[in-house]
Order: C-alpha cells, then structure tokens, then sequence
C-alpha cells in the first residue's frame, strides 16, 4: 500500500466559511463578516463595518454553527479519520485584545470537538484562517502592529490548553504566503487584517507584518509544546509550483527567484532563519524592518514538526529584460501555461505540480508532509431526481491522488494525511460565492441565498468514500 496505516484521509473547511452564527455565542466581528459578496468576476469588498444594504455571505454561510452534528455523521459515513477546521478567534476573543476568553466560544469548539471525536473523527486545527478580529484591525492596524504578538500567542495559549487532549495536529497561520501577492489589498486584509493606506509602500508592509506573524508562531510552537510535547504543529503554506515558461536561462532563473520570494516562508518556519535571498532583497531595497535579536531567537527556537500545505494550481512565469534583477511580481509576471487546463475560475489543474511540490518540500525540508487542501471550485448540476453528478471533481482528486501515490512510492515522500478542501460546500474565500463548490456534499444554497440549506450526497462523496476504506487504493 502506498499510504501508510493511520494515513490521515479527512476534509478541510474554515470556522468563517462554513459557520454562520456570526454574532451568536458572544463571538466579536471578525474582518471577514464585513467582506461582502463578489462574483466570478466581482471582487468581495471590505465594508469596515456592517452597512444596509450590503450582503454579507460569512453572516450565515452554510449554518454550520447549528448544524454541525449532521454533517460529522456524514463525514463520519465517508470515514473520515480527521477534519480540518479553523477555530474562530473572535469566538474566543471577541475584540482580540482582552485578557481574559469568552466561555460560550471555547464551549462551542468543546463540543465540536467531542462529537468528532465521537466519530472516530480527529480535529486538525489551523489557529488563524484569514479572520482576524475586526477590533485588531482598527484599534492596531492589524499585523502591522508588533502589538499583535502578544494578542496572538494569548489566543493560542488559550486553544493549546483547552484543547490538549483533544487535538494532536495544529497549524498556526493558514497560507501565511499568499500575501506575497501584496499588491492586491485583498491580501493584505484577509492574512494580516490590514487596510492598506493611500500612498503606502506595501512590499515593506508586508515584510514587516509577515515577520511578526513568523515570530507569533514561533512562539506559540514554543507554548504549544511545553503545553503537551505530543502536539504535531505545523506551518501552512500555499503552494503554487512557478515553472520557466521556456528553458532559456533567464526564465529558469527568473522562476528560481520567483520560488525564492513565493517560499522563504517555508524556511522560517523550518529552519528558524531568514534565508540569504530574502536579507539580500531587504538590504537592496533599504528596508529597516523592525526585527530584534529576541525576534530571531524565537525563530530560532520555535520551528515546526510538519509542512501542511494547500495545493490547487500552479503557476508559470517568463523574465522581462525591463527587470534586471529577476524581481517577482505576481500580478505582472504570471502567463498562461499552455501545457495544462483551467477551472472556470482560471485556477490551472496540474497533478503532476502536485507531485513536483511534494517532491521540492521533501528535497529542501525533510520533514514529514500534510496536504490540507486541494480540490476543484466548479459549478454543480442537481438533477430533477437530486442527483449531482460531479465526474470532473472525481476525475480531479482521482489524478491528484495518483500523483501522491507516486510520490510516496517513488520518490520516498513523508506525507501523513490529505484533508480535500470544502469537503462539504461552504462560501468561497476570494468570491464569497457559494455556487463555487468544492464539496462533496452539496448544500441547498446558491449566490443569491436561496435554498433550504438541505445537504446531499454528491457522486463523488460514494467515490471518496470508496478510497478512504481502500486506503487509496481503488480509485476507479
Ligand atoms: P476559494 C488563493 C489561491 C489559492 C488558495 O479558494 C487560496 C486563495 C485565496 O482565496 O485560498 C485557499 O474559496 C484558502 C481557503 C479557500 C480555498 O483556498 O477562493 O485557504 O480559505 O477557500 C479555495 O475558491
């Protein structure tokens, strides 16, 4: 068998997708209850607070919040070991800066968490999925105040106590390098809660918002393991594999960089150091970033036990003569790789990255691997009799999983579990859609929030189901 006993076969979502209950339960605003809704070709948009008129998808999402209890017993029908969620820090700490947690919150994730454990179903937790606590944002400007640290490490310390026995794999900040891409705001906002000002020089920004982030995890591994030495905490990353689009030199060079600057994260959270390329890049551009010695001791100290990572696309990108020093801008260098299709949201479909990445991770970092998301956003046709018959997803996860199964047998890769995004449909992150689905369950509810929220079970939730009890075996 090519995945090993105990392979941990799951499905991930985030507390903001998929809960609702948005002001239930004394949970304070996160950022993403005023993003409102966009489309396929509309960008969601931050509100700053909740305006009439507006439509806010997070408010309600799929009612996870209530319902939850039916959806783990069809998770638990697929035979699910595990399931990643977020826990929602305005839940626990409804503005982000009070000393002491709100009960109610911490209750709910209890209880969750029982009744999955009831289900022979593990929690794997991810502390921060792109919801900072709206308060933050506006009281401290989000991460880019050093003031965030403290506020953060206090939620995780909360979390590690309360759920120590209950929860072995945790990861600190979800897609921490998505922001890479800091030229879109957007960005900025849902990673690190920051509205970017008129004028502002957002590379810097970003370098130094990162950078506490990098050293709040750090310091809630450190937490983390002095709370139980069990727990397995990981980082998270994005992964976007970036290929030359020829083999000319500069493009195999230009793509190097490109992977540099896309992936240093990796190495911080791993090695506990800033790598050679990144200090070079801050010292051509004259950044004066706020980095103390205590800061890289707690690098230093705080690395992680596993690389989890979310994988959907990969990237291609040429150099330009007009950039002499090979510098990556992702809303400008990347081009179309014509080798591979797309989504109908563009996302390009490239199982063989898949393996690439898992081979690249393996080869820099020698740690054990955890592929937290991946899947395929597509519209789905209910049939008059509610059959979904969602082949494309099938064949998608079909060619993904053939690519692990290479990787761990012939390339010798550590993977540990793989957890299919929006494995129950759930509000899309970059669109706030809900017709974006990924799930394998399908809920009764489209873009302009008709539907009676009813789940069903999608082709490919039999199909899954199959794999799981075969260990990946049969994927027929
Ligand atoms: P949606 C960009 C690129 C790759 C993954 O995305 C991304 C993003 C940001 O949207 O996010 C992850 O819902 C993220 C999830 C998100 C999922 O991918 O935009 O961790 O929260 O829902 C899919 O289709």
């Amino acid at each position: 068998m090519a995945f090993k006993e105990g392979f941990l076969w799951g499905g991930a979502v985030a507390a903001h997708q998929l809960e609702g209950g948005y002001n239930e339960g004394g949970k304070g605003l996160s950022v993403m209850d005023v993003a409102t809704k966009g489309g396929p070709h509309t960008r969601r948009r931050y509100t700053g607070d909740i305006l009439p008129g507006e439509s806010y998808p997070n408010h309600e999402a799929i009612d996870f919040y209530h319902r939850y209890h039916g959806d783990i017993e069809l998770f638990a029908e697929m035979g699910f070991k595990c399931f990643r969620t977020s826990i929602a820090w305005s839940r626990i700490f409804p503005e982000g800066d009070e000393l002491e947690p709100n009960e109610e919150g911490l209750k709910f994730y209890d209880d969750l968490f029982d009744d999955l454990i009831a289900h022979g179903i593990q929690p794997v937790i991810t502390l921060s999925h792109f919801e900072m606590p709206l308060m933050l944002t506006k009281r401290y400007g989000g991460w880019r105040n050093r003031k965030c640290i403290e506020f953060f490490v206090r939620f995780a310390k909360v979390c590690f106590e309360r759920y120590k026995d209950k929860v072995t794999y945790w990861m600190t900040f979800n897609e921490i390098n998505n922001q890479t891409n800091y030229k879109d705001s957007w960005s900025l906002l849902t990673n690190s809660g920051i509205i970017v000002e008129e004028g502002e020089d957002c590379e810097k920004l970003m370098y130094q918002s990162v950078h506490y982030e990098l050293v709040a995890s750090a310091l809630a591994v450190q937490e983390g393991k002095k709370i139980n030495p069990d727990f397995k905490i990981g980082c998270m990353i994005a992964m976007t594999p970036i290929y030359p689009a020829t083999c000319k030199p500069e493009d195999i060079l230009m793509a190097h960089k490109a992977m540099e600057r896309r992936f240093f994260f990796t190495t911080v959270h791993v090695r506990g150091y800033y790598p050679e390329c990144i200090q070079a890049l801050w010292a051509r551009r004259g950044f004066d970033l706020d980095i103390t010695d205590d800061d890289l001791a707690a690098l230093a100290a705080g690395t992680v036990d596993y690389i989890g990572f979310s994988y959907y696309m990969s990237f291609c990108t040429e150099w330009n003569p007009e950039n002499p020093h090979f510098d990556y801008d992702e809303t400008r260098d990347l081009i179309r790789n014509k080798y591979v299709k797309a989504s109908d949201w563009g996302w390009q479909i490239d199982p063989v990255g898949l393996r690439y990445s898992m081979n690249w991770f393996t080869d820099m970092y020698h740690l054990p691997l955890f592929i937290v998301e991946n899947g395929l956003g597509a519209y789905d046709k209910v049939e008059e009799d509610g059959s979904i018959h969602d082949d494309y997803r099938i064949d998608y996860f079909r060619d993904h999983i053939t690519q692990m199964k290479l990787a761990v047998e012939e390339d010798g890769v550590d993977l540990i579990g793989y957890t299919p995004w929006g494995c129950i449909d759930l509000v899309s992150a970059s669109t706030g859609e809900m017709d974006k689905r990924y799930g394998f369950i399908y809920v009764d509810k489209n873009n302009n929030d008709e539907g009676t929220l009813e789940r069903s079970k999608k082709d490919s939730f039999y199909w899954y189901k199959k794999v799981i009890a075969t260990n990946g075996e049969d994927l027929a």
